[in-house]
This record gives structure tokens, sequence and C-alpha cells, in this order.
């Protein structure tokens, strides 16, 4: 209910301890295993950035995904057998701008995305908790327009370029206007609990106070196994009109479809 009516909900310790914090312990395996490559990838404070694909390095993460409640509720709201697209690992919070997912994970037909936080340890406020405006989810923003008008105003770009320039508006506009379409929440989550969000919701990391406390915490992408999910050339350049051909195919674990879809690294 609180998916339709706020966009957002928090499923309380869902995960068993245990797992989080073998997927912490899994991390600082694999750091050992590639000091060099963790090092290249450090941010200017020198802490590592966010893990791609984490779960197909970490059996514990493969098991976080595929928690049989969390997918039987995806089941029942996709209307459709639920799959993990792709999953990003934080060891620190992401102070990370608002913004929507839909751009970046788009389906046809639109909207059969959410995205899966799970809280790795218990999250302190001065590590910068997720945030997110309640009821903005509802807001409209038209990236047919968007993609029109980017085009008439920069045909000196390549398509590419241009394509980046409608996202820059459209994440812009999605950033002014959710304040006023939506309540601004900070989740509070504790190791175990889970958030789920509605792909329209606007959401980011809050600012941290103490940007170098941990944060630990996977987000899952999740759309169903009969849906391909693309990313925004996809939500631009094909909104409305026929699916872009498919990406990516599956491998399996815990009787769920798991994209193939991008190995383990940062995102730098
Ligand atoms: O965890 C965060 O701070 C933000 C994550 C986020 O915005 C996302 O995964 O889309």
């Amino acid at each position: 209910m609180d998916l339709i009516t706020k966009g957002f909900t928090i499923l309380r310790g869902v995960q068993d301890p245990a797992l989080c914090q073998q997927v912490i312990d899994d991390y600082y395996r694999y750091s050992r295993e590639n000091v060099g490559y963790v090092d290249a990838c450090r941010d200017d404070l020198g802490r590592e950035r966010r893990m791609v694909n984490f779960h197909r390095y970490s059996e514990a993460s493969m098991r976080l995904g595929t928690n049989p409640r969390v997918m039987a509720i995806l089941d029942y709201l996709f209307g459709a057998e639920a799959s993990v697209y792709t999953s990003l690992t934080f060891k620190f919070g992401t102070q990370q701008p608002t913004h929507r997912d839909t751009p970046h994970f788009s389906t046809w037909p639109e909207g059969y995305f959410f995205g899966v936080w799970n809280a790795l340890e218990d999250i302190a406020p001065e590590s910068g908790p997720l945030f997110y405006f309640e009821g903005a989810h509802r807001m409209i923003v038209d990236q047919v327009s968007i993609w029109r008008e980017a085009k008439a105003k920069r045909p000196d770009l390549s398509e590419a370029d241009q394509l980046l320039y409608a996202l820059d508006v459209y994440n812009g506009e999605v950033a002014i206007r959710a304040p006023e379409n939506g309540v601004y929440r900070l989740a509070e989550m504790k190791r175990g609990d889970v958030a789920i969000w509605h792909p329209q919701t606007p959401h980011g990391g809050s600012p941290a106070s103490d940007p170098m406390r941990s944060r630990w915490s996977t987000v899952f992408h999740c759309a169903p196994a009969d849906k391909q999910v693309h990313q925004h050339h996809g939500f631009f350049l094909n909104a409305g009109a026929a699916e872009p051909p498919a990406r990516y195919i599956f491998s399996e674990a815990h009787g769920r479809k798991i994209a193939v879809a991008g190995e383990p690294g940062f995102q730098v």
C-alpha cells in the first residue's frame, strides 16, 4: 500500500544479520584480492567508490538479492516473476542528488522496476542516509518533450551528447520539482531492513556530516524476468514506441533469474 500512496516502503528485519555481515566480510576479501584495482579507484577523500554487481562475486550478496520474502513481494507487485538485473554496494554514503531511477532503468511497458535497498549495518545519521520524497512518484515529467526540446536547442551536439543533455534537463526538473510534489523523508534503517521504492520516486543520498563513517548497504535493481531493462538511450529514444532489442541474458541462482549484465567492479 505504501508503494502506491507514498512510493516507498520499509520492510523491517527481513534479511539475516549474519548474511549482511558476510557481505561486508566478502567485500574485504575482494579488496585483499584486488588491492591495486581498489586503490586505483578511490575518490578524492580516499574512499572506495560504489561497487557494481557485487552479488556476482559474493554468494552472501546473491542470497540477499534473492531473498524469498522480498522476491515474493516483487512477484506480486509485478504480476510476473521478479529477477535481479544489477546491484550497487556502498561502503560509504553516496550524497547523490535527488533523481528518479526511470531514465536509467526503463522497461516496455514503462515502470516495471523496483529499487530494493538493503541496510548491511545500522545506518548512522552522520553517514548520509538514503532520502526520498514521499508521494512525488506521482509527479509528471514528460521525457518526450524534454527530448524534443534537447534536439531543437542543441542541434550542434552528437545524438549521444543530446541524450546526455536531455538526461541533465530531466534530472534537473525532477530535483527542482520534487520538494513541491512530495515530503522529504530520511530512511531510518537498521541492519537487515529492506526499503523498496517505486521507479518514479525521487530519492538520493543525504549529505554526510562524517563522510568517512561507513554506510554499508546494497541496492538491487529488480525487474520482471520477461522484461529487459534499458538505459537513458532507450528512455528518450524509444519512449512510447517499440522496445529496443534485448541487451542481456540470464543465469540462475536460488530459483531466480539473475541478469548477466556486467561484472563486479567499481563505478568510476
Ligand atoms: O544509497 C544512496 O545513497 C542512493 C542510492 C541511489 O540513489 C540509487 O541507487 O539510485
